[in-house]
C-alpha cells in the first residue's frame, strides 16, 4: 500500500457534485481507499483566465497500484465522467490530478506523461490551500520544503480562494 494525494478540481456544471462524485468513485472503483478530503474551495481560474471559476479540493488515501495504474484509473473516471478535451488550462467537468505518492509523498516519477509530484503544485494556491488542510508539514520531495513553506512564497494576487462551508 502507497500513500496518495490527489487534487480535484471542476468548472463546469454542479462542480461541488462532480468533485463530490469523483471521490465517491475513486472508492466504488477501488481506486484508493480515502483516509481524508479537504473542504471544497471556489478558486479564481489559472493559466486561462477566461473561465468561470474552479471548485477545488484534495483528496488523500492509500493505493495498491502503482503510479502508472492510478494514472489510468484516474483517467478513466474523469472520461467516465464527461471529460472531453479542449484547450490547455480551459473549462472541465473534472480533473483528477495526483499529487504525491509514496510514504510521505516522496516518490518521484519523470516520464513523458506522468510526473509526480505534480508539476507547478508549488505556484498554485489551488492545491496548496486544500493540501494544508491534509498535510501541512508534507516535504516536497524535489523542493525539500513543506506545504506549509511553499504556500508562503506563493503571492495571493490573482489566486483569491475561498472556502466553502459544508452544508
Ligand atoms: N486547473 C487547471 C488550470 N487552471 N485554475 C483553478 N483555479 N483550478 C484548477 O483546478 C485549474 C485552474 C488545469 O488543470
Ligand atoms: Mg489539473
Ligand atoms: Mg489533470
Amino acid at each position: 500500500m502507497e500513500e496518495v494525494f490527489l487534487g480535484i478540481g471542476s468548472n463546469i456544471g454542479d462542480a461541488i457534485a462532480q468533485c463530490e462524485k469523483a471521490v465517491r468513485l475513486l472508492e466504488e472503483q477501488f481506486v484508493l481507499t480515502t483516509t481524508g478530503v479537504s473542504s471544497w474551495y471556489a478558486t479564481e481560474p489559472q493559466g486561462y483566465r477566461d473561465q468561470d471559476w474552479f471548485i477545488n479540493g484534495a483528496v488523500q488515501g492509500v493505493t495498491n497500484l502503482s503510479p502508472r495504474e492510478l494514472l489510468k484509473a484516474v483517467k478513466k473516471i474523469e472520461v467516465e465522467m464527461g471529460r472531453v478535451q479542449t484547450i490547455r488550462w480551459g473549462p472541465r467537468v473534472i480533473d483528477i490530478d495526483i499529487l504525491f505518492y509514496g510514504t510521505d509523498g516522496q516518490i518521484c516519477v519523470d516520464e513523458d506523461d506522468l510526473y509526480i509530484p505534480h508539476k507547478m503544485l508549488e505556484n498554485r494556491r489551488f492545491v496548496l490551500i486544500p493540501l494544508m488542510e491534509l498535510a501541512p508539514g508534507l516535504v516536497h520531495p524535489i523542493y525539500n520544503e513543506t506545504v506549509k513553506d511553499l504556500l508562503r512564497r506563493v503571492p495571493a494576487k490573482g489566486q483569491k480562494v475561498k472556502r466553502i462551508k459544508r452544508k
